[in-house]
């Protein structure tokens, strides 16, 4: 077993049953003309996660770990988008809509790929999502089960909605959560804060949370 120091306390986990799950970073989220920007916010804020989360990832394809990225996103014809959450809001831009970078936050488009920073490599899963949690829709479970995987590195954004619903949705389901402070981004500093602090609070009611740092110091 490894150990890392975290809060709030050691978070102890077999890298061999561990997956490193890479929430959404899609140019949707985190470049000018996507879905974030048409929803009024500033995706600058988010930009900060790509160098940590760039070392990470390549720590964890060095020593071998299961790699999962996940992107958040519509079929086409809007058959898995629920009128609720496309006409939520008061966005420049709705999704299906077309941008500068594509129709936004549909399957296919430029918009709705992973940055180039973070480009998924051959044999690592990218599973797409409807929702905002990573099993809600998708073949998410299924893909840990295959591997074996009882707990899970979450990183990638937004911490208050994609992460948070994720590691929610995890921690019913029995998976072990460790959530790195600097790789996961949201576009409000007061929501990072309190996100981080929900999941360690209480003894860690939804899991444990650690900087970047702390892992890698440990992860040979
Ligand atoms: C949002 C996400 N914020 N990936 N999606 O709508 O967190």
């Amino acid at each position: 077993m490894t150990t890392v120091e975290a809060d709030p306390g050691p978070f102890s986990f077999d890298p061999a049953t561990t997956a490193l799950v890479i929430i959404d970073m899609q140019r949707d989220f985190c470049e000018p003309g996507g879905f974030g920007e048409t929803l009024g916010n500033d995706v600058a804020q988010l930009r900060g996660v790509i160098p940590p989360l760039q070392e990470v990832l390549a720590t964890a394809r060095a020593v071998g770990m299961t790699i999962i990225h996940t992107r958040e996103g519509h079929e086409p014809d809007l058959s898995d988008c629920p009128p609720a959450k496309r006409n939520r809001g008061a966005p420049s831009l709705r999704i299906g809509d077309p941008g500068p970078k594509g129709r936004i936050l549909i399957r296919g488009e430029y918009g709705h790929d992973i940055i180039d920073e973070l480009a998924p490599r051959p044999g690592e899963p990218v599973v797409d999502k409807p929702g905002k949690g990573s099993f809600h829709g998708t073949r998410f479970g299924e893909e840990l089960a295959a591997r074996g995987i009882t707990s899970l590195i979450v990183t990638g954004v937004t911490t208050e909605v994609c992460v948070h619903t994720t590691v929610r949705e995890a921690n019913d389901r029995g998976y072990e959560c460790l959530v790195l402070s600097d790789c996961v981004g949201s576009y409000f500093p007061e929501f990072q804060r309190a996100g981080l602090a929900m999941i360690a609070a209480q003894g860690g009611i939804f899991g444990w949370v650690a900087p970047s740092r702390a892992l890698l110091a440990v992860l040979h």
